[in-house]
């Protein structure tokens, strides 16, 4: 299938971010929304942000999938997420307070391991801690993810079904709040949980979340043959994956496409077109290397244009995102990890009134070439990246929506990038609005 949108009966795309999330997934996978059934969240947690601008309204989600702006679409959260049940259900209320309707099409698996209070307080105490002893803070989003994932992969998390069986809650509960108090007034130096109020708070979650429950991969296969057309929804992005990101300074999850079949609970047959988000230029938020990073504080200086134009603060923290030029060599990594069929380019109009655009082809790392981003976070920190220098436009190319429209050297911009990442352009978005998108092929 060539064209994302395609509206093929039981053709499933999976959107995921190339670059250190924050690539506009959100806003792309609402628009895709418009040719899909169901949308599906297969990993992370409320540490995402996606940000949504329908009609000039601002809507930021974090565990719900953003199909949930459309009508009728079904969101499914599948096994690979995380859940802190207690924010689920404030999400839920503020999406139903603005009146869309969600308890009646979501579905939620499970098996979702849950995040509880002790995971959160134990990501702050080991960041702060991290601080004090100079090791350096990963820069988490402090929503306990980590820790919960750790729990996941030690087999003993409490999951969503344990919502359904009290006794069973209590028992694994009491042993979680033990194991974990030890690490908090142990080595973290932090206060330790009392339990009570923590099952208390689980049993009331518990009542307005189970009628939510589902066998989602089931469903989703039972969807498919019925002919919906599911997305599946990273989160994070790719160079935060827990395995081929920049380790340690990573999320706790796979954030690449092949697991969305995983963290979902479908075969990968079922995965029929990877759609790449980048952004036209580069962001980070939290620690870790980052070679084409620019200094931003300096107005005037392009790294200020792009925090600024760009409106580079974390959705989820508030924190200022750190920018750059586009990375190649790091986004061809991207491409072949995922499988990426193409890519949707976004915030091109960031760059509008650029006198000059850089992108970065490839490092110099210790006196060596190199074309693809290396796997160890030291060696990219010694990376210096090495630049191509194109030509800026000065028109605005906010909101078009069609390619002939886009300034010549806009274009030529966008067709260098695609033949350094190595995957064909199909999208690009020129604006947050759902109109603001160019459809190529
Ligand atoms: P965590 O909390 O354990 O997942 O943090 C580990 C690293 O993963 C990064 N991370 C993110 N990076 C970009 N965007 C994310 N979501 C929010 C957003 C973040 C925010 O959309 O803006 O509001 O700050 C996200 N979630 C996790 C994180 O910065 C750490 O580097
Ligand atoms: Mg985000």
């Amino acid at each position: 299938m060539a064209n994302p949108s395609s509206a093929t009966p039981g053709r499933n795309v999976v959107v995921v971010g190339t670059q250190w999330g924050d690539e506009g997934k959100g806003k792309v996978v609402d628009w895709l929304t418009d040719h899909a059934q169901g949308v599906v969240r297969f990993q992370g947690g409320h540490n995402a942000g996606h940000t949504l601008v329908i009609k000039g309204v601002k809507t930021a989600l974090q565990l719900i999938p953003s199909g949930v702006m459309r009508d009728g679409v079904a969101c499914y959260i599948g096994n690979g997420v995380v859940v802190d049940p207690t924010h689920l259900i404030g999400e839920i209320q503020r999406l139903e307070a603005a009146g869309v309707d969600v308890r009646s099409r979501l579905y939620l698996s499970e098996s979702c391991p849950l995040i509880m209070p002790f995971h959160v307080e134990t990501d702050r105490a080991r960041e702060a801690l991290r601080e004090t002893s100079g090791s350096g803070k990963i820069g988490t989003t402090g929503k306990g993810i980590g820790p919960a994932y750790e729990d996941k992969v030690a087999r003993r998390a409490l999951r969503v079904q344990d919502l359904k069986h009290p006794d069973r809650l209590a028992r694994k509960l009491r042993e979680l709040v033990e194991l974990h108090n030890a690490e908090l007034s142990g080595y973290l130096k932090s206060s330790p949980l009392a339990y009570q109020p923590m099952f208390d708070g689980a049993m009331k979650a518990a009542e307005q979340l189970l009628p939510m429950l589902a066998d989602v991969g089931h469903r989703l296969q039972r969807a498919h043959e019925a002919g919906d057309n599911l997305l599946f929804e990273g989160a994070q992005g790719t160079l935060l994956d827990i395995d081929h990101g920049t380790y340690p300074y990573v999320t706790s999850s796979n954030c690449v496409a092949g697991n969305a079949a995983a963290g979902s609970g479908v075969g990968p047959g079922m995965l029929h077109y990877v759609l790449g988000i980048t952004k036209a230029y580069t962001t980070r938020v939290g620690s870790g290397p980052f070679p084409t990073e620019l200094p931003m504080d300096e107005p005037g200086s392009v790294g200020h244009h792009l925090s600024t134009v760009g409106q580079e603060r974390g959705t989820v923290t508030g924190r200022a995102r750190r920018c750059g030029w586009l990375d190649a060599p790091a986004l061809k990594r991207s491409v072949i990890i995922n499988g990426v069929s193409g890519l949707c380019i976004t915030k091109l109009d960031v760059l509008d009134g650029l006198p000059e655009i850089e992108v970065c082809t490839g490092y110099r790392l210790g006196g060596r070439a190199v074309d693809i981003l290396p796997l160890d976070a030291d060696e990219i920190e010694a990376c210096e990246p090495v630049y191509e220098t194109l030509p800026g436009w000065t028109e605005s190319t906010a909101g078009i929506q069609h390619w002939d429209q886009l300034p010549l050297n806009a274009r030529l911009y966008l067709e260098r990038v695609q033949a350094l990442i190595g995957a064909p352009i199909d999208m690009v978005s020129t604006g947050p609005d759902r109109e603001h998108t160019i459809v190529l092929r």
